[in-house]
C-alpha cells in the first residue's frame, strides 16, 4: 500500500487558511489534517473541513458535464460530453460578444480564495472578451474601504502576537465560529491574564465565553466608538506622542467625538451607559496608563450594514489614540491581505481588456438581482445576456433572493455554472462544468488573517471528468480563438507568477520554495506600526482623511444609521419591528458544507432565535415553526426562544440551500440590496422584519 502525506491549503473563505496535510493512501486521500508545524493551524482544523473527505467523495460530486433538460430552476440535467459542452458555451458567449461582449458577465467570488484557482485564467478570458467587470462586493469591501482610507491598506497586527494582550476586544466577530486559531490565541492570553470583550448584538458562542458582553443594536458601532473616544478624551487618556507623530486630524476627530457622550451614544446602541464608560476606562488606562497591550479583533460581521465603513473607521482610530501599536500585542485586526505583494497584472493581465485602459461597464455583484432584472433601458449598459458562475453561489448568498431567482430564471439568459456540486445556482444553468476541488488541483494562497503564503499540491487526480477552473477557461479560450502566449500557461506557470518577488515582503518566497515547504511567513516587523508608517498617503493613521473629503465623502468617522431602524425608518418599524441578522453557522462555510450530511445534521434545520419577551408577545413558544417577512419575502424556521438573541433582535444562523430549507428559501429572501456607505457592499444585517408562528396546520397544506 502506498502512503503518502501531500502538503495543502485550506482553499476556504476564512481569516484562518490553514495548513494541510493530506494522507493518501493508493491514490485515495484518506485524511485531511491541519499541520502541527504551522504557527496559525497548529495541528488542528475545523469540523468542517476535518471532514473535507467528506465533500470531495460525497456521492453527489458533479464528474461530468451537464445540459439543462428541465425548467430553469427545476434541476434537471442529462449529462454531455465536454466537447459538447465547450463548444455550445463558445458559440453562444462569441455570438453575444459579436454584438456586445458587455452583455456577458463573470460572476464568482471565493468559493476557493486561491490565486490561480480563482481570478487567473478565468480573469484573463474575460478580460480578453471584454466581458463586463464585477464589483466583487458580497463580503469586505465596506471594511477594507474604511481600512485605506484610514491606515492607507488591509493591515494590522500579527495574531500570534495576541497571547501577549491584557484586553482583547472582540468586535462584530465571532472566532469561535468563524476564526478557529485567533479563538485559541485569544483563550491562551485570558489564561495569562487577560479580559475579553464580546460586542456582538448576540451571545454568540464566542460572546458567552467573554468576561464581558456588550451587546449593542445591529448597525450602532460607530457611536459606540465615537463615545469610546470621548470618554478617552475627556479623560486624557490620550497617548500625545503617538498621535502627535503618527496621525493626521486630531482635532476633527476630538470634534466629531465630542458629539457623542455616553449617554446619547447608549440611547443609540440601546446599552446601559456603564458599558462604554467601563470598556473605554479599561482601554484607556491599560494602553496609556500602564503601557500593557491591547488588542481589537474587529471583524466583518459589524460592517453588513448601512453605516459599515463609516463604523469600521472609528473603530480602526482606536488603536491610534491610545498608542496601542507600539506593542506587538496591541493594535487591531480586521485584514491582513494587504500585506501580501500580490502580482494581480500577471494572474489577471487587464491588458488584455480591447479598450485598455478604458474599462467595460462593471456589475455590482451585490445587485446582482436588479442587475439580471434590468431590460438594458436604464443607462446602466445593455441587458445581461450570459453569466458565468464559478466559485460561488449567488441564489442562496446574494441578497434579495426572490430578484436573484427571478434573474437567473430569464429564459432569454445563458447562464454557465462551474460547481462541485447542484447547487441552488447550479439548478438554474444551461449547462453546468465539474471542477476540481482543493485535493485535485494546485494553487497559491495568500491569507485575511495572517501573514503566511501557502502552497497547495495535488493530493489526488480529479474525480470523473473534473476539471480545475483554469482548464476550462484555458479550453475555452482555445475554442474562442485566443491566441496569447498567457492562454497556454499551466497551473505551475500560474502559481509561480502569484508572488511578486522583488517586494521585500516576500524575499525568499517563491512558488518552488513554498511547494516544497508548503508555507513562509512575509517579512514584517513584529510591531509594524510602532512607529506609524502606516501605507497611506500621508504615512500616518487618518483620523482626517483628505481622499474622502476629494470624494465628497465625510472625511472624519461618522455614525451613519441603519436603512431599517425606528430613528430612520418609523413607518417600516412599525410594521416590522424586528432586526434580522444571519451570521454564519459554525457547520457551515458560507452556503458550502451545507449538503454534507454529517455537517447538516448538527446544524439541524433551519432556526431562528428570538428573545423570550418577543416570542411571548406574539405567542411564540420555544420549538414552534415560524414564518419571518418583510416586503421583500418570507422565511420558514423552527423558533428558539432564548436570550442569546437581545430583545428587539432575530437571528437565522445561516446560508443554507434554500432546497434544503422546508419551504424553499433562507434567510436572503428578506435582506435588501441597498448597499453600505462605502465600498458598495450588501447590507445583509440591516434587516427589519415581523415574525409569526406558524399553526400546524398551515405547514401540513
Ligand atoms: N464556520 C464558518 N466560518 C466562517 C464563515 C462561515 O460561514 N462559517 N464565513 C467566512 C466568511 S466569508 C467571513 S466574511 C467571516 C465572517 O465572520 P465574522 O467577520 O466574524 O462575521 P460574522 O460571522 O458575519 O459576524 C460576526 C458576529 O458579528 C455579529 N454582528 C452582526 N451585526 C453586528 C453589528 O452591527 N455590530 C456588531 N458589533 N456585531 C454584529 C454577529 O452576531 C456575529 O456573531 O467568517 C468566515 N468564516
Ligand atoms: N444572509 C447572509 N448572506 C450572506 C452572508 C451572511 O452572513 N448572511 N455572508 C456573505 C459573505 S461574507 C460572503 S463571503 C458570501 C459568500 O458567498 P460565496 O462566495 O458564493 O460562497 P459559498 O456560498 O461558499 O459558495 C461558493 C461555491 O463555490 C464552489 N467552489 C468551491 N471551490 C471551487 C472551485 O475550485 N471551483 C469551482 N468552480 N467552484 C468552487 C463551492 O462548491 C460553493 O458552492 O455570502 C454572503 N451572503
Ligand atoms: S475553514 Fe478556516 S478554520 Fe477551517 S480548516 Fe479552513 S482555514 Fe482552517
Ligand atoms: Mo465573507
Amino acid at each position: 500500500m502506498a502512503t503518502r502525506i501531500v502538503r495543502a491549503a485550506c482553499p476556504h473563505d476564512c481569516p484562518d487558511t490553514c495548513a494541510l496535510l493530506v494522507t493518501v493512501e493508493d491514490g485515495r486521500a484518506i485524511k485531511v489534517a491541519g499541520d502541527p508545524e504551522h504557527p496559525g493551524t497548529q495541528g488542528v482544523l475545523c469540523t468542517k473541513v476535518s471532514r473535507y473527505t467528506e465533500r470531495t467523495y460525497h456521492p453527489d460530486r458533479l464528474l461530468t458535464p451537464l445540459r439543462r433538460v428541465g425548467k430553469k430552476g427545476e434541476g434537471r440535467f442529462e449529462p454531455i460530453s465536454w466537447d459538447e459542452a465547450l463548444d455550445e458555451i463558445a458559440e453562444r458567449l462569441s455570438s453575444i460578444a459579436a454584438r456586445n461582449p458587455e452583455a456577458i458577465v463573470p460572476y464568482s467570488y471565493a468559493g476557493t480564495m486561491g490565486l490561480v484557482q480563482g481570478e487567473s485564467m478565468a480573469a484573463r478570458f474575460f478580460h480578453k472578451l471584454g466581458a463586463s467587470l464585477l464589483d466583487r462586493t458580497i463580503c469586505a469591501s465596506a471594511g477594507a474601504t474604511a481600512l485605506r482610507h484610514t491606515y492607507g491598506a488591509s493591515v494590522g497586527m500579527d495574531m500570534e502576537q495576541v497571547v501577549d494582550a491584557k484586553l482583547i476586544i472582540i468586535w462584530g466577530s465571532n472566532p469561535i465560529t468563524s476564526n478557529l486559531h485567533f479563538w485559541t490565541r485569544a483563550q491562551e492570553a485570558k489564561r495569562r491574564g487577560a479580559t475579553l470583550v464580546a460586542i456582538d448584538p448576540y451571545r454568540s458562542l464566542t460572546a458567552e465565553k467573554c468576561h464581558r458582553h456588550i451587546a449593542p443594536m445591529p448597525g450602532t458601532d460607530a457611536a459606540l466608538a465615537l463615545a469610546m473616544m470621548h470618554v478617552l478624551i475627556r479623560d486624557d487618556l490620550i497617548d500625545h506622542d503617538y498621535v502627535a507623530r503618527n496621525t493626521v486630524g486630531f482635532d476633527a476627530l476630538r470634534e466629531r467625538a465630542m458629539q457623542f457622550s455616553p449617554e446619547t451614544a447608549a440611547r443609540i446602541c440601546g446599552i446601559p451607559v456603564d458599558d462604554i464608560e467601563w470598556l473605554a476606562g479599561l482601554y484607556g488606562k491599560l494602553a496609556v496608563r500602564e503601557r500593557q497591550p491591547v488588542a481589537i479583533r474587529l471583524n466583518y460581521g459589524m460592517q453588513r450594514v448601512h453605516g459599515g465603513g463609516q463604523a469600521v473607521r472609528a473603530v480602526a482610530c482606536l488603536p491610534s489614540l491610545v498608542g496601542a501599536w507600539r506593542e506587538a500585542a496591541g493594535g487591531l485586526l480586521l485584514s491582513t491581505s494587504g500585506f501580501f505583494p500580490v502580482d494581480n497584472a500577471a494572474l489577471q493581465r487587464p491588458d488584455l481588456l480591447p479598450g485598455w485602459p478604458n474599462l467595460p461597464r462593471t456589475i455590482n455583484m451585490s445587485t446582482i438581482g436588479d442587475a439580471l432584472l434590468d431590460d438594458g433601458t436604464t443607462g446602466n449598459g445593455p441587458k445581461i445576456e450570459a453569466v458565468v458562475v464559478y466559485n460561488s453561489n449567488p441564489v442562496a448568498v446574494a441578497p434579495e433572493s426572490g430578484k436573484v431567482a427571478a434573474g437567473f430564471g430569464r429564459d432569454d439568459l445563458f447562464t454557465v455554472v462551474l460547481e462541485h456540486f447542484r447547487t441552488d445556482t447550479a439548478d438554474y444553468a444551461d449547462i453546468v462544468l465539474p471542477a476540481t476541488t482543493q485535493l485535485e488541483h494546485i494553487d497559491v494562497h495568500k491569507a485575511y488573517g495572517h501573514t503566511y503564503f501557502l502552497a497547495n499540491n495535488q493530493a489526488v487526480e480529479p474525480l470523473g471528468q473534473a476539471l480545475p477552473n483554469t482548464e476550462i477557461f484555458r479550453r475555452l479560450a482555445a475554442r474562442m480563438g485566443f491566441t496569447e502566449s498567457c492562454f497556454a500557461d499551466s497551473d505551475e506557470a500560474i502559481a509561480s507568477q502569484a508572488v511578486l518577488r522583488e517586494d521585500k515582503r516576500a524575499a525568499g518566497i517563491s512558488w518552488d520554495s513554498l511547494k516544497a515547504r508548503g508555507w513562509q511567513k512575509l517579512n514584517i516587523a513584529k510591531a509594524p506600526f510602532a512607529e506609524g508608517g502606516f501605507p497611506s498617503a500621508s504615512g500616518k493613521c487618518e483620523f482626517y482623511s483628505e481622499t474622502m473629503a476629494r470624494e465628497g465623502l465625510d472625511p472624519v468617522p461618522a455614525y451613519v444609521p441603519p436603512y431599517e431602524a425606528p430613528s430612520s425608518a418609523p413607518e417600516l418599524f412599525a410594521r416590522y419591528p424586528l432586526a434580522m441578522i444571519s451570521p454564519p453557522a459554525r457547520n457551515f462555510l458560507n452556503s458550502t458544507f451545507v449538503n454534507v450530511d454529517s455537517l447538516r445534521a448538527t446544524e439541524g434545520e433551519p432556526h431562528l432565535d428570538i428573545h423570550p419577551l418577543d416570542a411571548a408577545a406574539r405567542g411564540i413558544a420555544n420549538g414552534v415553526q415560524v414564518r419571518a417577512f418583510n416586503d421583500r419575502g418570507s422565511m420558514l424556521a423552527r423558533a428558539r426562544v432564548t436570550d442569546r438573541a437581545r430583545q428587539g433582535l432575530v437571528v437565522g444562523l445561516s446560508i443554507w440551500w434554500k432546497k434544503l430549507a422546508p419551504d424553499g428559501k433562507n434567510a436572503n429572501e428578506l435582506t435588501s440590496q441597498r448597499l453600505t456607505d462605502l465600498g458598495r457592499a450588501p447590507v445583509f444585517y440591516d434587516c427589519l422584519v415581523e415574525v409569526e408562528p406558524v399553526p400546524a396546520e398551515a405547514l401540513a397544506s
